[in-house]
C-alpha cells in the first residue's frame, strides 16, 4: 500500500566528534536480509524502474541527494527527495519506484527484506499496472 510508504527518522548521536546514526529492527517493519548500495551514479540517469512482488525496502541517501517517485497499481503517486543520512524512505512491496535527479557523488544505501531474487521484480510498467 502506498499509504504505508513514509519517511522514517533514524535515531542517532551527534557531538563535537561528528554524527552517528543507527538503524535497528525497532524502526523497520521488516527484518533486513540484504544490504546494497548504489554509487558512482552519473547525473541525469534514472535507476529503479520496477516493483517488487514481496520485497520491502528502506532507502537512505547516505550522501548527496536524489528523488524517489513511487506509484501503486491504482496509479497513486508520491514524490520524495532523500538528502539526509538520518532519515530513510520505507517502500513496501508492490510499489513502482524510480530514482532520479542524483546530485554528484550521491550514495544510496538500501536495506532489503530479502536476498536478491530476480523473479521478485516486475520490470515492465504495464505488467505492473495489470498485475494480478
Ligand atoms: C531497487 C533500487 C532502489 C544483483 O545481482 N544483486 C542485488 O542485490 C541487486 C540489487 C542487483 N543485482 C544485479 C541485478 C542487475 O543485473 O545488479 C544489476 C543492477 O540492478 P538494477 O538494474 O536492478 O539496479 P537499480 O538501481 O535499477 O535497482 C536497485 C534494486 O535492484 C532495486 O531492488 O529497489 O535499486
Amino acid at each position: 500500500e502506498i499509504s504505508n510508504s513514509k519517511i522514517i527518522n533514524i535515531p542517532g548521536n551527534e557531538d563535537v566528534r561528528g554524527a552517528l546514526s543507527f538503524v535497528q529492527k525497532d524502526i523497520l517493519p521488516f527484518d533486513v536480509k540484504r544490504v546494497y548500495y548504489i554509487y558512482n551514479i552519473p547525473e541525469n540517469v534514472t535507476r529503479g524502474g520496477h516493483a517488487h512482488i514481496e520485497q520491502n525496502e528502506f532507502l537512505i541517501a547516505l550522501k548527496g541527494s536524489f528523488n524517489v517517485e513511487i506509484c501503486d497499481v491504482h496509479g497513486n503517486k508520491k514524490l520524495f527527495t532523500l538528502n539526509k543520512p538520518n532519515e530513510g524512505l520505507l517502500i513496501p512491496k508492490m510499489i513502482w519506484r524510480e530514482l532520479t535527479n542524483f546530485k554528484a557523488d550521491s550514495i544510496c544505501l538500501v536495506l532489503a527484506s530479502n536476498i536478491y531474487i530476480e523473479e521478485d521484480y516486475i520490470r515492465d510498467y504495464d505488467g505492473f499496472m495489470n498485475f494480478k
